[in-house]
């Protein structure tokens, strides 16, 4: 879809400028089989636009759903336990602040394999999940997390609603900056959403996302990228209002909203606007060098490593992350660079990164290998990745992370 012929997934202007052009990449989560390796892969224009008239960051192909999120959709949530203590705790905070119990009703919207839902269950209160996904669907219901598999939209919250569901709290973590029709998603939202209820929603904070060059959280699956500005302009218009807001470090960066159906902002909400508009979040002129130095990131990087391998180094990568797959195929890292990647998601293990094609593996192999340096996809994770590989790192094998700038860990 090119620029001209684009509106803004928000407001529907033409107004769009062009903030970074990653050109036709492949789909981040789409890993390759050996026999996909002879099949013709897919690629689609990755471009980033800024929308001058709702400030909503936003990229300008959409990618169908079901294509993005089919049967094989790898992601699950649970093989990090950073990101199972961070939604313990938002449920455990949530809970305790709204007095559920046993006659309340929680939704979680992309439910994955029950990582958040299974803390409400333990606590015997009401809940159900909503997850396109099959493969993650199916882990959910294995402990004991109610979930349907299908797509949350207007039409399946008129459904819920209809048979007398109304969710004391909606809980959706980054979906809302993945969904095509996020009219239709928002307005299912306030629908289903009981008087005083709530709906808590993270998604990946753009300001981190330019502060921190972390270009390659980019990809097709996350069509929007929102500030507080751009958030609270979208929901007003669906008669959904920002009442809390909270920066939180998980996925590089995130917001946390807490969204009502009455318009009472705290000062975490105007305290947060305040700051946006301080900075320019809402001016083109905040996104301007983006670009140059996402550029520059890729340079420096690529330079690093060869030099590396003309030393006769040998290099790995941890994580055959989404972004990872941004990463090698924006700064063109081949299997020429980087002879395999491991992944403790034993569903990506034997399969293949998009694109550049390297082998994943299970991060054993680090050990019976011993790269002499491991490229650390996953950089989001990387305390807790790091602690994991002691023993790789007690043999003399050194990591990199590789935003904002290049780094041996
Ligand atoms: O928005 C999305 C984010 C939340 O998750 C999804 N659309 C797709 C996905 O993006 P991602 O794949 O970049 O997410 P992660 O969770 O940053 O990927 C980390 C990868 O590293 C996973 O494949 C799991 C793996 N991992 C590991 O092998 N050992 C992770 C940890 C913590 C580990 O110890």
């Amino acid at each position: 879809m090119d620029r001209a012929k684009s509106k803004c997934r928000s407001c529907g202007s033409r107004n769009l400028q062009t903030v970074l052009d990653l050109g036709r990449t492949p789909l981040a989560d789409a890993l390759l089989t050996a026999d996909d390796l002879m099949k013709p892969e897919p690629v689609y224009p990755l471009e980033v636009a800024f929308c001058a008239d709702c400030s909503l960051v936003q990229i300008l192909e959409t990618v169908p759903p079901d294509v993005l999120f089919c049967r094989h959709y790898p992601y699950y949530s649970s093989f990090s336990d950073e990101l199972l203590r961070h939604s313990r705790e938002n449920a455990l905070e949530l809970i305790d602040s709204r007095g559920l119990n046993d006659k309340s009703l929680v939704i979680e919207i992309a439910s994955n394999d029950g990582y958040l839902l299974k803390n409400f269950v333990e606590k015997n209160i009401p809940c159900m999940g909503v997850d396109p996904a099959e493969g993650p669907a199916e882990s959910a219901e294995k402990i004991g997390v109610p979930t349907l598999c299908g797509f949350f939209n207007h039409e399946l919250a008129r459904q819920l609603r209809g048979v007398g569901k109304r969710a004391d709290v909606i809980i959706a973590n980054n979906v809302l900056a993945h969904v095509a029709d996020i009219n239709g998603f928002l307005d299912g939202i306030r629908i289903l959403l009981k008087d005083g209820g709530v709906a808590v929603i993270e998604v990946p904070y753009v300001r981190d996302l330019v502060d921190n060059c972390e270009f390659d959280t980019i990809y097709h699956e996350h069509l929007c990228y929102f500030s507080a500005t751009s958030v609270d302009s979208l929901l007003r218009s669906h008669s959904l209002y920002l009442n809390k807001v909270k920066r939180v470090p998980i996925h590089g960066g995130s917001l946390r909203l807490f969204i009502g159906l009455r318009d009472e902002p705290d000062e975490t909400v105007t305290w947060l606007l305040a700051e946006e508009r301080g900075k320019g979040v809402g001016e083109f002129s905040y996104y301007n060098d983006f670009a140059i130095k996402v550029t520059n990131i890729r340079e420096g990087l690529k330079s690093m490593l060869r030099s590396l391998k003309d030393q006769g180094s040998r290099i790995a990568a941890y994580g055959a992350a989404a972004k990872g797959a941004t990463l090698i195929n924006y700064v063109g890292l081949d299997n020429g660079t980087i002879d395999f990647v491991v992944d403790r998601n034993v569903h990506k293990q034997g399969k293949f990164m998009p694109g550049k094609h390297i082998p994943i593996a299970s991060p054993e192999k680090l050990l019976t290998e011993m790269p002499d340096f491991v490229l650390l996809l996953a950089w989001n994770f990387a305390e807790e990745i790091i602690r994991q590989q002691e023993e790789y790192r007690s043999r003399g094998g050194k990591f990199i992370l590789p935003i904002p700038e290049w780094k041996i860990a």
